[in-house]
């Protein structure tokens, strides 16, 4: 029983050989060799990814011979990343937009678990609403050091990193740097090529948020480092507040910020920005997934609107995390995904990307960080009131002191005015 158990866990390797399986598909022996010892691997750790939890051997073995229609990817290219970083959440990637079909009976429960995105739901229609809905969650500046809203696009007829060639990255740049050259008024601005970006200026870009980082083990696993720096880049308002990032982790990363906490008019800024750009380019876009990109986290919507807030008094970052939960929202550290709060610097933004519109999703998480600051506020009167009470406890032991001095003080020898021996 043990034993049937374990094969069924995929830990023991599958008694047909691998030339078997080779044959019955147009992938490499090598690819399928590769395959079948990393899904041993992950089936023998203790991932948490929602891979190791869904692609169980019966799956792998049925799955593992597929590939997709347009680019031939196979489910290697989807699960390499989960494969070789243990330590993922999720643990997988479409190499193509044709993925999400071909490999469903593996994205679609993962899809669910992330998103609550049941297989048989539809993705609502667009429906992005008014920034003006939304006044400044922070007019004080209290707490809420910038807000920044960005979504993912794709654009039709490309597949994802694993897949795109070297000129389809340079395509892909002259594509949407087209598009950037009919931006105007406050949108309009300059693209930075990363090939021709001095270090220093991208260390100081990054450092300042505006820029993605090149350091993620997961999408160097996911192959979304091939052929880089090539069509990499970033294009930025004068302002620096509406940024975009090209062939990042997606086509197109549209991305809209400023100090402070006018969420407001932060989205309205957004919503502008992507209708511009989705009158220059096709968007990749699915009657049931909604936006299409290489996460499966980032379908639907694609939206995170996150603020970078400090939260002083809520004492433990265990707490914030409990409390945004209860919001459906997600905590970052302060250098994004994958990153620690810095001087106590939280990123937090809403977690759901599916299922609902780009008005839901910002409501959702507009409240959700008044509810944080409701919560700050009142951890801070709790702690003012602790402060006062002990304040008082002091003051009530120092007056009882002072009393029990004075009675000891009552009890000793009278020393009259002048009395020399008692002088120094
Ligand atoms: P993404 O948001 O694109 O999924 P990350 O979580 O890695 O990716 O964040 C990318 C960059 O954006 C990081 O440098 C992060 O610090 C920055 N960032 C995220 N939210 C905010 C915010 N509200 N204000 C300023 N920078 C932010
Ligand atoms: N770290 C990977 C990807 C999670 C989602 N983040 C993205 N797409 N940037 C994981 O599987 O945990």
């Amino acid at each position: 029983m043990q034993c049937l158990r374990l094969r069924f866990r995929g830990i023991l390797p599958r008694l047909v050989p691998i030339r078997y399986y080779a044959k019955k598909t147009d992938i490499p022996e090598d690819v399928m060799e590769e395959m079948e010892e990393g899904f041993i691997n992950l089936c023998n750790s203790d991932s948490p990814s929602l891979l190791r939890k869904y692609l169980t051997r019966d799956l792998f073995d049925e799955l593992k011979v597929k590939t997709t229609p347009t680019y031939k990817s196979n489910l290697l290219d989807c699960v390499r990343s989960g494969m070789y970083n243990f330590n993922s959440n999720v643990g997988i990637y479409a190499a193509d937009p044709e993925s999400y079909k071909t490999f469903a009976k593996l994205f679609d429960p993962i899809i669910e678990e992330y998103h609550g995105f049941k297989q048989g739901d539809k993705h609502p229609a667009s429906c992005f609403g008014y920034g003006s809905d939304f006044p400044d969650l922070d007019p004080e500046r209290k707490f809420i050091l910038s807000t920044r809203i960005r979504c993912a696009r794709s654009l039709d007829g490309f597949p994802f990193n694993p897949m795109l060639t070297h000129c389809d990255y340079a395509q892909l740049q002259t594509t949407i740097c087209r598009a950037f050259d009919r931006l105007c008024g406050e949108f309009s601005g300059k693209y930075f090529a990363v090939c021709n970006m001095k270090e220093k200026v991208k260390e100081k870009l990054i450092a300042d948020h505006y820029m993605f980082r090149e350091d993620d083990p997961f999408l160097e696993q996911g192959m979304a480092f091939r052929y880089w720096p090539l069509g990499r880049g970033i294009f930025m308002n004068r302002q620096k507040t509406f940024i975009v990032w090209v062939n990042e982790e997606d086509h197109v990363r549209i991305i809209s910020m400023e100090k402070g906490g006018d969420l407001g008019r932060v989205y309205e800024r957004m919503i502008i920005g992507v209708e511009s750009l989705a009158h220059e380019m096709k968007f990749a876009h699915d009657p049931h997934l909604g936006h299409i990109n290489f996460c499966p986290t980032n379908l639907g919507t694609s939206i995170r609107a996150s603020v970078h807030i400090k939260l002083p008094s809520i004492s433990s970052e265990a707490t914030v995390v409990d409390v945004a939960e209860k919001y459906s929202l997600q905590v970052r550290g302060t250098r994004g995904e994958n990153s620690s709060p810095d001087n106590g610097i939280y990123d937090i933004s809403n977690k759901r990307r599916m299922g609902v519109t780009e008005y839901q999703i910002i409501t959702e998480m507009y409240n959700g960080i008044k509810a944080i600051i409701e919560t700050e506020c009142q951890a801070a009167m709790d702690m003012e009131r602790i402060m006062k009470a002990t304040a008082k406890d002091n003051m009530v032991l120092k007056g009882e002191e002072m009393q029990k001095i004075k009675r000891v003080d009552k009890c000793s020898p009278k020393k009259k005015p002048g009395d020399k021996k008692n002088r120094r």
